[in-house]
């Protein structure tokens, strides 16, 4: 026997989790002093629930197992549900730990503090972005319940619910079992990579297009593997961008439609069979698409599902498909030596005194990774995730479908923790604005991410979408100059020069975070922003009368 919140914290450990992040209230103030005495999961408090949310996400992102996010009733959870939000939009596992009130309390007919409309309001609005939830009123069925609610977690990966009622926290309780994934079905595994292969047969042009679930099941090495075997060519989505970065080999490149190199466009829309894998099929993947994603060339597996033309085949794990397509390929003597794309990410930058543009961030980044090697990014919604778009493909972290700003800086944190590596995170000032003071928790971290945040003291994003609007320009906010009050070292830079020199000075000077501010002129994006915003606008325009 054990206690009901060592039984909670030994069962998301076993399951995946890493790390915990969080922040205390009353209600969930036993179950945090659990987490610090028993030290099963080291623990990482930040300033707002947003970035709780953001962190535990991104560091899912990273390490592949669960993340983890406690917070309070009501108030906290609350404040964690976009966050939450985003995660169910982008598959991305968290379990969200809330604290609740206890039996007596619930029946004692006060209206709780915290409480919104009744005291299942929470559990209500929770069950609209989680997949499975388990209410821990019954400490001798709580292990089986959660049990239940992370493998499924696992499983789909997908954020969950659990809440903790504050007075059972210490109560005794079996220990959790660890429940295996469910395999595929057999017969519609068997059918599925039959039909999907004779289909690859008959196509003259066919091409992969991978997504975030290849990362969230860990088989970017087995999708490389099977794209070798099959002889296609390999594009990602924008929300997968940052995919397969050690397959460089297969992997051409990611796939914007309009806005996109045209190679990898073509590779796209002139391709007569699409073997879609982990995809959301979502506007900001496929939107600036010329073509449709017709059935008709369109195999699609995403969410323990396979789309294959109209047919569909349940109970289908990627992983089992793969695993079946690669058995199922005959291995060819000598590979047919597919022509490789290799794209122009710029680089080389002229390190004069002339203004920074955007897409010269890229360029400076490409440069600096070049002298000192990659390292894992996260980025926010804006501008920044186009500038993204042209550094070579590195692995990422960012809300490309969900795009929900703020999430940049407290990702930066949640990849630190998972990777133990420096991130470097790209954010605008807009984005800086909501979330960028969760820096602040660096120092106490023991955390040095390099922040790079593009000031153009506008919402340039909505600005290039609708230039007549005034409401989208900002103040200056002289951010570098807020960096050494919260721990860490500032930089404004307007230059190219004094932009290359602050990033170098940054990746010398270690243990903390390194904020450079970079002016940017109003009115101008990267040059992949302004051809997503062009090929918006068109695909938008009224057709002609
Ligand atoms: N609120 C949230 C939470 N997410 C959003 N995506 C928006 C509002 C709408 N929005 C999209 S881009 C943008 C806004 C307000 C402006 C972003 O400004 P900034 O972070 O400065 O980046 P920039 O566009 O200037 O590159």
């Amino acid at each position: 026997m054990t206690t009901l919140a060592a039984a909670l914290l030994e069962g998301l450990k076993e399951h995946g989790a890493r790390e915990i992040f969080g922040i205390p209230g009353d209600f969930v103030l036993p179950f945090y002093k659990a987490i610090e005495e028993s030290r099963i999961l080291p623990h990482y408090t930040l300033s707002h629930e947003p970035g709780v949310g953001f962190a535990a996400d991104a560091a899912a992102r990273y390490h592949q197992g669960l993340g983890v996010a406690v917070v309070t009733y009501g108030a906290g959870a609350f404040n964690l549900v976009n966050a939450v939000a985003g995660a169910y939009a982008e598959r991305s596992p968290v379990v969200v730990i809330a604290g609740a009130p206890g039996a007596r309390e619930r029946a004692g007919g006060f209206l709780l503090h915290h409480q919104a409309r009744s005291i299942d309001t929470q559990l209500a609005v929770f069950r609209e972005i989680t997949c499975d939830q388990a209410v821990l009123d019954d400490p001798g069925r709580a292990p089986e319940a959660i049990a239940r609610v992370l493998r499924n977690a696992r499983e789909q990966s997908l954020p969950v619910y659990i809440e903790a009622p504050r007075d059972l926290v210490g109560a005794r309780t079996a220990a959790v079992p660890t429940l295996a994934c469910r395999p595929a079905d057999p017969g519609a595994l068997a059918e599925c990579a039959e039909e999907i292969l004779a289909r690859l047969a008959q196509a003259r042009a066919p091409v992969m297009i991978v997504d975030v679930e290849i990362r969230r099941y860990r088989i970017e090495a087995k999708t490389a593997k099977l794209a070798r075997a099959l002889e296609l060519p390999v594009v990602t989505t924008f929300t997968g961008r940052g995919l397969m970065e050690e397959a460089a080999d297969v992997l051409a490149g990611t796939y914007l439609g309009a806005a996109g190199h045209p190679e990898i466009t073509r590779l796209v829309e002139d391709a007569d069979a699409m073997l879609l894998l982990g995809v959301i099929v979502s506007d900001t993947n496929f939107a600036l698409s010329q073509r449709q994603l017709d059935a008709q060339r369109t195999m699609l597996a995403v969410g323990r599902e396979v789309r294959v033309g109209h047919h569909v085949y349940r109970n289908v794990p990627i992983e089992y498909l793969e695993d079946e397509l690669v058995r199922r390929t005959p291995r060819r003597n000598k590979p047919a030596g597919r022509k490789r794309l290799v794209l122009p990410y710029p680089r080389g930058l002229a390190a004069d005194d002339r203004p920074i543009a955007p897409s010269d961030v890229a360029a400076a980044i490409n440069d600096l990774f070049d002298r000192h090697g990659k390292m894992p990014m996260a980025a926010d919604m804006g501008d920044c995730l186009f500038v993204a778009m042209e550094i070579d493909n590195t692995a990422l972290a960012a809300p490309g479908y969900y795009a929900g700003m703020g999430f940049g800086v407290p990702a930066g944190i949640g990849v630190a923790v998972a990777t133990q590596r420096r991130p470097l995170v790209l954010v605008g000032d807009g984005a800086f604005q909501m979330t960028g003071w969760e820096l602040g928790n660096c120092r106490r971290h023991g955390l040095d991410p390099i922040v790079v945040l593009l000031n153009n003291r506008s919402w340039e994003m909505l600005r290039a979408f609708q230039p007549e609007s005034a409401f989208n320009d900002l103040d200056d906010w002289h951010f570098a100059e807020i960096a050494p009050a919260l721990g860490g070292t500032g930089e404004r830079v307007t230059t190219r020069r004094e932009f290359a020199a602050a990033l170098e000075r940054a990746v010398q000077n270690r243990g903390r975070f390194a904020l450079i501010e970079v002016m940017l002129p109003r009115g101008r994006t990267s040059d992949t922003l302004a051809r997503f915003v062009a090929g918006f606008k068109a695909v938008r325009a009224p057709a002609p009368a």
